[in-house]
């Protein structure tokens, strides 16, 4: 949305083509109960606009889905971004014709192209694309034998009905407790006659606190917006989270304990900045992984569940989760666990299914499962640049990129948030308006120097690689647990890790390279 309206400014033509039908993207798909945005409203949200900013106002800390739908659409209304979207319209194949192509370009102008290709068989030629397709947005079904055996609805939290969907007196069984199964599950137990939860993994999660808009907190906020913007900006994934800057290990138990204790009472991803070196040393995170799980066993009261409960894997490995009133769910009568190490699922059934130890019967089934991220979206689409070179082939051991926004042998052609990117390690509304100015401005630049085509140099590319992986090895990230930072919950995608750590310093990298000339990228003129 934001890229569509910038480059309009700019004076480019551009459509949108969009699978849903409406705007709001992952706040477009994800409208399961409990739906709701883990970084604080007065700050995931968009800061191009000072009307904007000022005149909409949150209801509450952490936003509902809802409001963000409503926010999404708000910002389609005001900047008139409709009149340009295709909705409705899925993507099937992106192929880039080269001018001297020949006869495969008639029609496109002469110049290079992009022959976009949806599936109701419409045909769009582009000079440039940018993808803008998410980074969480392609689901991740486990291939379960018998899945299509279930009689009762199975639902995706990625993937939500419009419509309300009545769990009062269902049997509820629910697999996975990640984020979306964390916001969930809450809202489920009080309404289904039972609600039983499948665990492979047990995750880390905050209460988030979340509350009413505190009146006077957001007039502090909007009297300097811009201030507030800028300061977190600065900050580690730009986000107003306070960072100690100290050690966990160079304090006195009490003092670590003390500072773990605000931080959970404050709420939110924030604890991450508890101290300094939670990401990097093991020692240091077990003392808040300890922490967790002090306060897991206080919360649930039956002490083989708390125990279940309780994670093993290095805290912030995986995305952290941010809840409200998971754990204490746990002390309902008609919730239980059931800990999918011990008792694999070995099938879906008409009626539910089966696990190696017992049948469960359900009347609804959902699916917490998560996505392919980050590549899922991208690879699902035929995607090929220069001499037929497929995407898929290129980035079959995982992705490469430079910048996290553009590929060798793909010219023309940019990835919003993109592997490679900080994208999901920051505040993603922050990284999606860094990378639409970053390309608006590059596309201005091509236009003025009479460019015809950008792309990563391989060059560049091979660098930008080894740097993300240097950077992320220095870190817990990578070994810690078997992440979708890492792609280790789709069976069979290489196991990489996938965002470039580190905002504010890949702004400045990116700044640099534009004022270079866009070093490591090579430009051709027609
Ligand atoms: O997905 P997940 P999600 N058998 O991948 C389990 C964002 N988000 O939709 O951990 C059994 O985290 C899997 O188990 P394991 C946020 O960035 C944000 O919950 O792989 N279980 C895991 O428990 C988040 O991180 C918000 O062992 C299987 C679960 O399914 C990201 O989206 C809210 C399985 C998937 O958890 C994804 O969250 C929601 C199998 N075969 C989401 N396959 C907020 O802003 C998978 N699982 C608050």
């Amino acid at each position: 949305m934001y890229a569509l309206h910038y480059l309009r400014n700019l004076g480019f033509s551009v459509r949108v083509l969009e699978t849903g039908e409406d705007v709001g993207g992952t706040w477009y798909w994800n409208r399961y109960p409990g739906a709701r945005c883990d970084v604080a409203s007065l700050e995931y949200s968009y800061q191009f606009s000072e009307e904007l900013q000022q005149q909409w106002r949150w209801s509450e800390k952490y936003a509902a889905q809802a409001e963000i739908l409503e926010y999404a659409n708000h910002v389609a209304d005001r900047f008139d971004l409709r009149r340009d979207i295709r909705f409705n319209t899925r993507v099937s194949a992106m192929h880039f014709i080269a001018a001297n192509a020949g006869a495969n370009n008639r029609g496109s102008g002469g110049g290079d192209n992009w022959r976009i290709t949806a599936d109701n068989g419409e045909i769009f030629q582009a000079q440039f694309c940018i993808m803008a397709t998410g980074c969480l947005s392609s689901c991740n079904i486990p291939d379960f034998p018998g899945l299509d055996d279930f009689e009762g609805p199975l639902l995706h939290t990625g993937k939500w009905p419009h419509r309300e969907v009545d769990f009062a007196g269902r049997r509820v069984g629910m697999i996975g407790t990640g984020s979306s199964a964390i916001q969930i599950a809450p809202l489920i137990a009080p309404q289904a006659d039972s609600l039983t939860i499948f665990q492979r993994t047990a995750s880390y999660s905050i209460p988030a606190h979340n509350a009413t808009m505190d009146a006077d907190h957001e007039r502090t906020i909007k009297a300097d917006y811009a201030r507030f913007r800028a300061q977190n900006s600065q900050r580690y994934a730009a986000l107003d989270n306070n960072p100690n800057s100290l050690s966990a290990l160079e304090v006195s138990a009490a003092e670590r304990e003390s500072s773990y204790q605000q931080r959970w009472e404050a709420g939110g991803l924030p604890f991450l900045a508890s101290f300094n070196d939670l990401a990097t040393s093991l020692d240091a995170n077990k003392t808040a992984a300890e922490f967790i799980r002090r306060k897991i066993r206080g919360i649930v009261k039956d002490p083989i569940v708390a125990e279940l409960l309780c994670p093993q894997t290095v805290m912030g490995c995986k995305r952290l989760c941010v809840d409200s009133d998971y754990y204490q769910t746990f002390n309902r009568d008609n919730v239980s666990l059931v800990d999918v190490n011990a008792c694999p699922i070995e099938r879906i059934t008409s009626a539910g299914l089966e696990t190696a130890e017992k049948e469960y019967k359900f009347d609804i089934l959902i699916m917490a499962t998560g996505f392919d991220a980050m590549t899922g979206a991208l690879l699902g689409i035929d995607i090929r640049g220069r001499q037929g070179l497929s995407l898929q082939e290129k980035w079959r051991h995982g992705p490469k990129n430079y910048l996290g926004l553009s590929v060798h042998g793909f010219p023309n052609f940019f990835t919003i948030t993109g592997p490679g990117s900080p994208s999901v390690l920051a505040n993603m509304i922050v990284a999606i308006e860094q990378h639409v100015e970053w390309i608006g401005d590059c596309l201005q630049q091509l236009r003025a120097n009479s460019v015809s085509t950008i792309e990563a140099s391989s060059q560049a590319e091979a660098r930008w690689v080894r740097l993300v992986n240097k950077i992320a090895n220095k870190t817990l990230f990578p070994s810690g647990c078997n992440s979708w930072y890492t792609g280790a919950n789709i069976p069979g995608k290489p196991r990489i890790f996938m965002p470039y750590l580190g905002y504010p310093s890949y702004v400045e990298k990116c700044e640099q390279v534009a004022s270079n000339g866009y070093h490591g990228f090579e430009l051709r003129s027609l």
